[in-house]
């Protein structure tokens, strides 16, 4: 499944999920040999190659003709991929989609092969030896579909009041493959929205991509919010003489995000964030978690009444963004770097890369309602002037994509941070109680201090974005030590308070919501070579910090008083 609802019923789409692929893994003692595999699925999943890191090639056949477009929903990190032996596509990073088109297929079988390959090679910037894993294999959904000659390529929409009406701006891109022998064809695009219907004409000559916009007014639409997550489709058919030949179904939610002094406004209301960062991580899976999975795991997040997710740090799968969208839960989606220095950050391919992954992130990401704020480059260079013009030009690229949401980056900058004047809202990592010896309030009034008297970041609102401490699953002591669920308890109950006590931060983040693995290259003294610092180990039991948590956050509601 590569969305929890059907997004063509006209276009015919199969997703090559449903049977097994064959994986082949490249190098190491299996090298040559074939496994029956399941897609989605990372091979550390295989008790083979639990600690492969390699290439590995993965081979399915598909019967399909004509014009066939193949996406990829995460291909975990580099993906080059064939078609009948020849290579049609290369797709760098394992976080966002890709799709390749290909014409004129003849009928019949098809031979579909993606090379995955996870090592950190020099072409790799942002997959680096980290504080979670870089897994290997097709990590998310993979689907077959049949064109016409040409096709409805996406289609956004944006929400907006004026004068508390809501309206609608649908922008929509239909990409010609082929033209025909009189070299142009009227062609009419119909659309709907709740009982609202347009149209769009066009004529199409030798160009080959065409783009159209609307603004509408709807009337008697629910708004989108955490207490009422409804949603709306857009629905999209192409008609040539009369025939349909291509449609495009999308969902949004009528809801408006903006920051306002020291708030961020979810539809006029000033929003609270109770929030947990989450990792894309199972040992049973890998980062290629099933549709119940993460179901179960948005349920244990909403469960202990959190409002909101950050991805740290990468997009994550649309699976788990349609799901947000059903549920109500507000997320923070991030590009993907972690703690990249600025040595890093020079590396000639980062600038190029980092760029793609917020491009398919806005393009693949933009209509879900739950998405209400972008953050880029967690704990990266913000301190270098280097680090600044990076920092610059990503802000710059998301705002020239999409005006209707806040952006923010996570800093551990702060006393040198020089970058706390670009993006929409402030937000900080913070450790009081793990890393830093010192009470949480007095550390928090230290930071907050700074950013707004030396900091650049007065006027703006501030957000914690990561808190917690360290505990694994089942370890006490009587002292409650550094590591036992006790300490963690204790060190959550009092920063998570003290964050929503504080009355100059709209929110807070935990540091994290599960265990995750962590790439072995990569050390820091993690025990386990995992990040302990979720609230529920790696298997979701759930540890005293949970229980603690979730008393705290059931007593603030999601919103601050007017
Ligand atoms: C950082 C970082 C996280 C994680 C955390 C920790 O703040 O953003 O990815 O590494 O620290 O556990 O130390």
């Amino acid at each position: 499944m590569i969305r929890t609802f059907k997004t063509h019923y006209v276009r015919k789409q199969m997703e090559l999920t449903e049977s097994l692929w064959e994986f082949e893994p490249c190098a190491g003692n299996y090298a040559g040999q074939k496994f029956p595999v399941a897609v989605p699925g990372c091979w550390e999943n295989h008790p083979l190659f639990a600690d492969y890191r390699g290439e590995g090639i993965y081979r399915k056949t598909f019967q399909a003709q004509g014009n066939v477009r193949i996406e990829c929903k995460g291909v975990s990190h580099t993906a080059t991929v064939y078609l009948d032996g020849h290579e049609i596509g290369h797709h760098y990073n394992a976080y966002t989609p890709f799709s390749v088109v290909v014409s004129d297929l003849e009928p019949g079988r098809h031979m579909l092969e993606i090379k995955a390959d996870n090592r950190f090679h020099k072409d790799s910037a942002l997959h680096v030896p980290n504080d979670y894993m870089s897994y290997g294999g097709i990590s998310r959904g993979v689907a077959v579909e049949e064109l016409s000659d040409l096709y409805l390529e996406y289609v956004h929409v944006k929400t907006y009041r004026e004068n508390k009406q809501w309206h609608v701006q649908v922008k929509a891109a239909v990409n010609v493959l082929k033209i025909g022998q009189n070299d142009e064809a009227d062609i009419t695009i119909q659309g709907k929205i709740k009982d609202t219907a347009f149209e769009w004409k066009l004529t199409y000559t030798a160009k080959k991509h065409y783009e159209f916009c609307t603004d509408l007014k709807i009337n008697g639409i629910e708004e989108w919010s955490p207490e009422t997550p409804v949603l709306y489709q857009v629905e999209l058919q192409m008609l040539r003489e009369g025939e349909v030949i291509d449609d495009l179904i999308e969902r949004f939610g009528f809801r408006e995000i903006c920051v306002q002094s020291k708030y961020i406004l979810l539809n006029g209301k000033r929003l609270r964030i109770k929030g947990v960062c989450r990792h894309e991580d199972h040992p049973d899976y890998g980062c290629a978690l099933p549709y119940q999975t993460i179901y179960n795991d948005l349920v244990l997040i909403r469960q202990m009444g959190a409002n909101s997710i950050r991805t740290a740090h990468y997009p994550n799968d649309e699976i788990f963004l349609d799901l947000c969208d059903e549920l109500g839960i507000l997320v923070w989606e991030e590009n993907h770097a972690r703690g990249l220095e600025e040595d890093r950050m020079k590396h000639p391919l980062f600038e190029e890369q980092a760029e793609q992954v917020i491009r398919e992130m806005i393009f693949y990401h933009y209509n879900h309602p739950c998405i209400f704020i972008w953050g880029i480059l967690n704990e990266c260079a913000s301190e270098t002037l280097f680090g600044r013009s990076c920092y610059e030009k990503q802000f710059r690229l998301i705002r020239e994509m999409d005006d209707s949401r806040p952006c923010t980056f996570a800093s551990c900058k702060f006393f040198g941070d020089i970058c706390f004047d670009l993006p929409d809202v402030i937000s900080c990592n913070l450790y009081p109680r793990w890393y830093v010896d010192k009470p949480v309030r007095n550390y928090l009034n230290e930071v907050y201090d700074w950013i707004v008297e030396d900091g650049n970041g007065k006027g703006k609102p501030f957000i914690v974005s990561e808190i917690g401490a360290g505990g694994l699953y089942g370890c006490h002591n009587t002292y409650h030590g550094k590591w036992t669920e006790e300490y963690q308890a204790d060190a959550l109950s009092e920063q998570v308070s003290e964050c929503l006590k504080f009355s100059e931060s709209m929110g807070v983040y935990i540091w994290q919501f599960c265990d995750v693995r962590v790439s072995s290259e990569w050390f820091a003294g993690r025990p386990r070579e995992m990040n302990n610092k979720g609230i529920v180990d790696e298997y979701r039991r759930q540890k005293a910090a949970y229980g603690r948590v979730k008393e705290i956050f059931e007593q603030y509601s999601n919103y601050y008083e007017e």
